[in-house]
């Protein structure tokens, strides 16, 4: 397969743009498809800074690496979301990443500053994972992007995680959501303006860039994640994209043209500041503040007589104790780092790049559908 701009042996074929790319041709599309998004969209300009959400994956890694590289004034912001055998080595990725471009990288505990580690708060709450962290995260990035005077904040999502979300949206009608989703959410009422220039860029795309920019990325998903209904969605989505390229952007593009903007219309949310730490809510406390009071409160005062209600037979099983921190025998298995970070892609696996990054899709082909997942779930940027 030759690419299609240099006729280069091609690395990559991209089905829905009918097009195939050598490594610098597809490097240069990427770049030229951040740039368009940025620019279309009105994200930011060229000299304003930007607080980029970095998780240690390849989206968010991609992403600011792709910013840096095109000259925009970055600054990194990593969440220590406290998950065993997680937390841990992503945030050694993003500290690495940061480190070898001398690019400046802001990183908050939510165990250590907010006493909110996700494990321990979902288990105190007895909250799904997700609930108590993307609560979390959405907090975060609004105020910290205010404390240090950001007035906008990019995040890694790209079009299959955008098109999952949609998915799930209109599955269930959630008018809302669809209102607020886009690829830019305007500052107001003291929220930050929110963008995600990766939206017109593929997950195995932001996989092939991080590759062959030879990024050190965690490879493995959040434990949490397992079971996510947006990963069921986007297996779905996966097989309509194989039987008809292009199906998803179509998707995607065609809502954001076409009805995104009736569902804003429709919006109209009075937010003040909350009480305590006077971030934007539309309750007294803002969720952010009530969380850390649930969290606070004795073990014992919290949900005295529902239990019984509930469960009026033997006493349920109490939860497992958390895995252990230390050494990780408890969490999930570790990625093998990707070799040879600074002398570029390595040969061996620049040459199975087309098959590495398929490998997920066939992947996601040939196992059936799961059970039907009974929670929410999420992606970081
Ligand atoms: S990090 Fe957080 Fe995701 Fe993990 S706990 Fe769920 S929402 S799955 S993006
Ligand atoms: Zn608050």
């Amino acid at each position: 397969m030759r690419c299609t701009k240099c006729r280069q042996d091609a690395c990559l074929e991209i089905r829905r743009h009918n097009a195939a790319f050598c490594e610098a041709c597809f490097l240069g599309f990427f770049r030229d498809q951040v740039v368009r998004a940025v620019e279309h969209e009105k994200m930011f300009r060229r000299d304003e800074p930007v607080l980029v959400a970095v998780s240690g994956g390849k989206d968010s890694l991609a992403l600011w690496d792709a910013l840096l590289e095109l000259g925009y004034e970055t600054t990194g912001f990593y969440i220590g979301l406290g998950i065993p055998g997680y937390s841990e080595p992503s945030r050694e990725k993003c500290e690495t990443f940061a480190a070898a471009r001398d690019a400046k990288l802001l990183i908050v505990d939510l165990e250590a500053e907010y006493g909110l580690g996700i494990s321990e708060t979902a288990q105190r709450t007895r909250r799904p994972a997700c609930s108590a962290c993307g609560l979390s995260k959405r907090y975060l990035f609004n105020k910290v992007a205010m404390d240090h005077g950001f007035g906008v904040i990019a995040t890694g999502h790209n079009l299959d995680d955008e098109a999952a979300t949609l998915f799930g949206n209109v599955l269930r009608w959630q008018t809302g959501y669809l209102g607020r989703q886009a690829p830019v959410l305007p500052e107001e009422n003291g929220l930050v303006k929110k963008v995600k220039p990766l939206f017109r860029l593929a997950e195995r795309e932001t996989a092939a860039y991080a590759i062959l920019r030879g990024i050190d990325y965690i490879v493995d998903e959040c434990p949490n994640a397992v079971g996510a209904k947006s990963l069921f969605y986007k297996d779905l989505l996966n097989q309509l994209e194989a039987a008809s390229p292009g199906s998803k952007q179509a998707f995607l593009m065609g809502f954001l043209e076409h009805a995104q903007p009736l569902f804003h219309a429709q919006e109209e949310v009075a937010l003040h500041p909350c009480e305590r730490c006077g971030q934007p809510t539309t309750t007294p406390l803002c969720a952010f503040c009530r969380l850390r009071e649930e969290v606070a409160r004795p073990l014992q005062r919290r949900g005295r007589g529902r239990r019984a209600k509930r469960w009026p037979g033997p006493r349920p099983t109490p939860p497992a104790p958390l895995p252990l921190r230390e050494g990780g025998e408890d969490g999930p298995t570790l990625p093998a780092p990707i070799p040879d970070r600074e002398g570029g892609v390595p040969e061996a696996r620049w040459s199975a790049l087309p098959l590495l990054v398929k490998e997920k899709e066939d992947r996601a082909l040939a196992e059936p559908a799961p059970p039907f997942p009974d929670r929410e779930g999420g992606r970081g940027g």
